[in-house]
């Protein structure tokens, strides 16, 4: 119908610790979501396809080392360069389901003690996401799960400060979902509020800016 052809997609990000189950549930809600009829990609970030992911990965498998607030800007660039796209592909009416976001960035960074604020700075002006779902698992309970990777930051310790600092971030609009509980159940939590995000954004509301 007309009024579906001309309103904008969802900006949905799914947020959380490593092996907190994100990926699986965003591609699953991608698929529920394409089956119904909707325009849907899922991104993820970093997006190492760039030359700016590219020396992302290769910091994150160790293969370089950068500067906390050099690689704290890498990131925030990697959005950046995708930002223009994203926004054309929303307005254009398909929704986004993206793993990880600007929360990432500053809740890794300010884990290593890098200030809160400083670490945000550089995040103001992207697109501001219409529903944020943060998959809550405590570090000790993800690392149980095995398969952490080689990379940088998969260790426990590590991953208890970025638990801390996720909190700190954490908002009354974000939806808080137990990652512990079985797959389906996350998925079916993660369709309402989903499906919710995007019949609010077919209404009408208007994109935003983050940290404004
Ligand atoms: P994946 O394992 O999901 O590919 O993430 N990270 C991610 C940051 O430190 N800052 C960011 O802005 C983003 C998006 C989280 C790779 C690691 O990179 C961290 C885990």
């Amino acid at each position: 119908n007309r009024l579906k052809s001309h309103s904008r997609g969802a900006l949905i990000v799914l947020e959380g610790l490593d092996r907190c189950g994100k990926t699986s549930q965003a591609s699953r809600l991608v698929s529920f979501l394409t089956g119904l009829g909707h325009a849907v990609e899922m991104w993820r970030f970093p997006d190492r396809t760039t030359v700016v992911g590219k020396m992302i990965s290769s910091y994150l498998s160790n293969r370089s080392h950068l500067d906390d607030r050099a690689i704290h800007l890498l990131f925030s660039a990697n959005r950046w360069e995708k930002r223009s796209l994203m926004e054309d592909k929303l307005r254009c009416g398909t929704t986004l389901i993206v793993d990880r976001y600007s929360y990432s960035g500053v809740a890794f960074s300010s884990a290593k003690e890098l200030d809160l604020l400083w670490c945000k700075t550089p995040e103001k002006g992207l697109l501001a996401p219409d529903l944020v779902v943060y998959l809550d698992i405590s570090p000790e309970k993800a690392a149980e799960r095995g398969g952490y990777g080689g990379e940088r930051y998969e260790q426990l310790e590590f991953q208890k400060k970025v638990a801390q600092s996720y909190h700190k971030l954490f908002d009354a609009s974000w939806k808080i979902v137990d990652a512990t509980l079985p797959i389906e159940e996350i998925e079916e939590q993660l369709r309402d509020v989903a499906l919710d995000c995007l019949v609010t954004c077919q209404k009408g509301k208007s994109l935003s800016q983050l940290w404004s």
